[in-house]
């Protein structure tokens, strides 16, 4: 996996990014042709990426083709995918290997018994809807379709460590903290084996003991707890990181872990017992030239625009963001908010009922939550995204999720992005309430009065509906609010749709809400402009949804600076 650090130094890991043989399969010849051994000859394209930025496939949905040649020493491999969107199946020399569904999350294949040479890796993908898929056919990013992050094999000889997780609990005053390791030990070899075990917590040795594994079986592993002395805090002006290193004879795994603690409580958010304000910005990962194959480079720069715009935090909306964007922020201390694609505008209230859709989404949090425990820079598990929550089709996969994420996430605050704040009937199931609302922007049946007014009297009312609901003690968050703004698009007088519109309505709800005791924080709608999905229709002028702040080349707009005044200034206001 492409990270910020070396995951490895023994163990043999390959890329296999780069070009591959590719070939669309619009009317699903491709098995019966044999395409799982042979693809025909022809079109090479590269890995990781998009097929929607080849000439003439940019709106194509359906199934395609990769297939790359790749030498190996052979034994047993695994097959690593960073991610395939949307559903994967992956053949071995022509064998079936393994399948995945989600374009979003990290998932792996091994293989025994492989003999040295040549062979070949295919996997068909396919980018398809139906009526269990998360998330729906209408969303409001585009429907991309590809081997969308990087690719890797590797070797795996004696007994390895496929998996590790830090759990800690800091002590009351955050100097020290009890931790322990869970690890997952594969055993690739044809008969039972032991090994020494040891994990360094920088070059401290934290845990050493035998462990004896069967062939081909895996062994979970939770070490006695130990006593991490003077902390090193992972904080936002301080993003303190320790490198785990878990070794055994053969195999090791490198990652970085934090230690911090994040609560919601008191009507606030506080990290390590200081008191937060969000300052947030939504960020798709996104770009009209990659699609969401997005390059680290470019990530780098993001991050460098989000955090000149006096941005601590950014939502991953609305799906599990690339693991080396979450190093990045891990480096720089930048607070995220996780969440899988169930976003709720394109689910009708009996899809949300449907127990397929209910376990399918919480296999997406089961996957998101294993593959991004150990990241201190998520602070927020988001369970959905404006689903119906006012309706009780939506009650129990609220429930599921919640206790799931708040059994199995970590220290992490647990919330929804909820559009009907005034009617919800779910927000029991969550540690901080997240609302998204478009006053200003989408029109409001039978209101006229100017937002500078519609947007007082909601939080008023909201207020009210809280204490009502007896939950004061929630923080409140905007998870999203705006308007669109057209790059380049300017009037005398700042109608609708002009950046100055955009900046001004922006402006105002930031102050309004800065200066609200009920409001912990604020997530803008969004940082680019995106490329959407043609089923969200002409309100999407160009086909983009245009409330970025920046527009998809990352050209400020009027609103950047706007945001970028507001930020800094309550960002100085915090430091007294
Ligand atoms: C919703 C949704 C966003 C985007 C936004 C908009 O809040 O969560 O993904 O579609 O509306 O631009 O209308």
């Amino acid at each position: 996996m492409r990270r910020r650090f070396d995951e490895h130094e023994i163990r043999d890991v390959r890329s296999l990014d780069g070009a591959w043989l590719f070939c669309t399969d619009g009317d699903g010849a491709g098995e019966k042709l044999g395409w799982a051994k042979a693809l025909p000859k022809g079109q090479k394209v590269t890995v990781p990426g998009v097929w929607n930025t080849q000439l003439g496939l940019l709106q194509y949905e359906g199934a395609a083709w990769y297939q790359k040649e790749f030498y190996t020493n052979g034994g047993c491999l695994r097959f690593c995918f960073d991610a395939v969107m949307t559903e994967a199946r992956v053949y071995l020399d022509g064998e079936p290997l393994g399948e995945h569904y989600g374009g979003f999350c990290r998932f792996e294949l091994i293989a025994r018994d492989v003999t040295p040479g040549y062979h070949t890796l295919t996997v068909r993908v396919d980018n398809r809807f139906d009526e269990h898929s998360i998330p729906q056919k209408k969303v409001d990013w585009y429907h991309y379709g590809g081997i969308t992050r990087g690719v890797s094999v590797e070797r795996l000889s004696g007994i390895c460590v496929l998996y590790q997780k830090l759990d800690y609990t800091l002590s009351p005053d955050l100097t020290s903290a009890s931790a322990a390791f869970t690890l997952e030990l594969y055993n690739a070899e044809k008969r039972k084996k032991s090994t020494r075990v040891r994990v360094l917590l920088n070059d401290l040795e934290v845990y050493r003991d035998e462990i004896a594994v069967s062939a081909g079986e895996t062994v979970t592993i939770k070490t006695p707890a130990f006593t991490v002395e003077n902390v090193s805090l992972w904080d936002t002006d301080a993003p303190n990181l320790y490198s785990v290193t878990v070794l055994t004879d053969t195999d090791d795994l490198r990652d970085r872990v934090g230690f911090r603690l994040i609560e919601a409580r008191d009507g606030a958010i506080f990290l390590n017992h200081r008191r937060v304000e969000l300052r947030g910005i939504n960020r798709h990962e996104e770009h009209p030239d990659w699609g969401m194959a997005f390059p680290q480079g470019l990530m780098e720069r993001d991050l460098d625009i989000i955090l000149e715009a006096g941005c601590n935090t950014v939502r991953g909306s609305h799906y599990p963001n690339s693991r080396v964007f979450l190093d990045m922020l891990d480096e720089r201390g930048v607070l995220f908010w996780s969440e899988i694609p169930i976003w709720g505008c394109g689910f009708a209230p009996e899809t949300l009922a449907d127990p397929v859709i209910i376990a399918r989404g919480l296999e997406m949090h089961r996957e998101m939550v294993r593959h991004y425990y150990n990241h201190p820079a998520i602070v927020i598990w988001g369970m959905h995204n404006e689903i119906r929550a006012d309706l009780p089709e939506s009650v129990e996969m609220s429930r599921q999720y919640y206790h799931y994420l708040k059994e199995n996430g970590g220290n992490r605050i647990v919330t929804y992005a909820a559009n009907h704040p005034m009617e919800d009937i779910c927000l029991a199931y969550c540690d901080m309430i997240s609302i998204n609302k478009y006053l200003g922007w989408y029109p409001q049946k039978g209101v006229s009065t100017h937002y500078t007014e519609t947007w007082r009297d909601f939080l008023d009312q909201f207020r009210k509906r809280r204490a009502e609901l007896g939950m004061e003690q929630k923080p409140v968050v905007m998870g999203e609010f705006g308007g669109a703004g057209i790059y380049g698009h300017h009037t005398f007088d700042h109608v609708k749709g002009t950046e100055e519109y955009q900046a001004d309505l922006l402006g105002f709800c930031l102050e309004l809400f800065h200066a609200d005791p009920m409001m912990a924080g604020t997530y803008v709608w969004q940082f680019a402009d995106i490329r959407t999905a043609p089923e969200m229709g002409l309100d999407r002028a160009r086909g983009y949804n245009n409330k970025g702040i920046v527009n998809e080349y990352r050209k400020p707009k009027a609103a950047y600076f706007a945001v970028r005044e507001a930020y800094l200034k309550f960002a100085k206001e915090s430091e007294k």
